[in-house]
């Protein structure tokens, strides 16, 4: 600890009671986080371009789990962001979107009823709108940890965001989304297979996707055909979450901290989960080392098999339940 360093205490709409990394600056404190390469929250105070303000706070305590106060949006992307860089620094060894140890910086309040959030390359920086009507904020944990690993597929297989390749992009920033809930394992935001299940986007409670079984949302598909390539990134990742669901969790009926799953299977040949850290430590390993920006379905298959080879062994259970989870969305040889 050195002076002008301090962990804060904040109230998420989401998250709850966490920490928040803070830096005291004269006499107040902002949103600059010491322990992570001085990763920085911005209020964009409902513009749309440029930086707008930092978040600042006299006592440190930032937020009160209400949407009417300012900070609280800040203190969930600012705790989005530290989760996202903790679970690829703990997982992976990983310094940083880049590995690189910069930080990339948050952005809240973005425009005006806007019902999104995003990645930009351009500014290494994710930004995050209030949402509007029943559309809570977009702040959520695994939305920011969606957008933060959109960061990371650019810096690495830069999967090209259309046809399969944007399909298996968006994937890979759902995947991680998932990966960190778990990683983080907050009680206030339980982990689960869905994603932006905090937002109610749709007005009646449901998630924006679903892992075990992509195509409940009405758009997704649940398995590879040979007309992905053509839909919206959004709904050809379908197959690939459902890839991870399946590796996962396995087949079939169940139930994980109280939310039901029923993921089935292409050839109705049940697949047996091997655990989300080995899953996502499989997908992280195709993406970092095999996938490049035109990897297709096919040849994400071919990389999570060599991933699991190398960290598991060929032909080794975990290899199989690869192969298996991959026949399952009817990708195979
Ligand atoms: N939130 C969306 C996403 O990350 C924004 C977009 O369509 N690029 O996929
Ligand atoms: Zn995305």
């Amino acid at each position: 600890e050195y002076e002008g360093v301090h962990t804060g205490t904040g109230h998420g709409q989401y998250n709850g009671e966490v920490s928040v990394g803070s830096t005291l600056s004269g006499s107040s404190y902002q949103l600059v986080d010491p322990d992570r390469a001085g990763q920085r929250t911005y209020d964009l105070n409902q513009g749309t371009s440029g930086t707008g303000t930092l978040f600042t706070d006299d006592n440190d305590v930032w937020g009160d789990g209400t949407q009417a106060n300012r900070q609280t949006a800040g203190v969930d992307v600012a705790y989005g962001a530290a989760a996202t860089w903790d679970y690829y620094k703990d997982t992976y060894g990983r310094n940083g979107i880049r590995n690189d140890g910069v930080a990339a910086y948050s952005r809240a309040h973005y425009g005006n009823n806007y019902v999104n959030a995003f990645w930009q390359d351009a500014c290494f920086c994710m930004t995050y709108g209030d949402g509007s009507g029943n559309a809570n904020p977009l702040t959520s944990l695994d939305v920011a940890a969606h957008e933060m690993t959109h960061g990371v597929t650019s810096a690495t297989a830069n999967l090209t965001y259309s046809g399969e390749s944007g399909g298996l992009n968006e994937a890979t920033s759902d995947i991680f989304a998932a990966a960190v809930e778990f990683h983080s394992d907050l009680e206030a935001d339980v982990p689960d297979y869905l994603v932006g299940e905090k937002i109610d986007i749709n007005g009646d409670g449901t998630p924006l996707r679903y892992m075990d079984k992509p195509s409940k949302d009405g758009a997704s598909r649940d398995y590879w055909d040979a007309s992905l390539g053509s839909i919206d990134v959004h709904y050809s990742s379908g197959p690939a979450n459902h890839l991870f669901y399946l590796l996962s969790e396995g087949s079939g009926a169940k139930t994980i901290n109280g939310v039901d799953y029923d993921s089935p299977t292409y050839d109705n040949v049940p697949v047996t989960g091997i655990g989300v850290e080995n899953a996502a430590r499989i997908w992280y390993r195709a993406l970092t080392t095999y996938m490049t920006s035109s990897t297709n379905y096919a040849g994400a298959r071919t990389a999570t098999l060599q991933a699991a080879t190398d960290l598991f062994g060929a032909y080794s259970d975990t290899y199989l339940a690869v192969a298996a989870a991959w026949a399952g969305i009817n990708v195979g040889d």
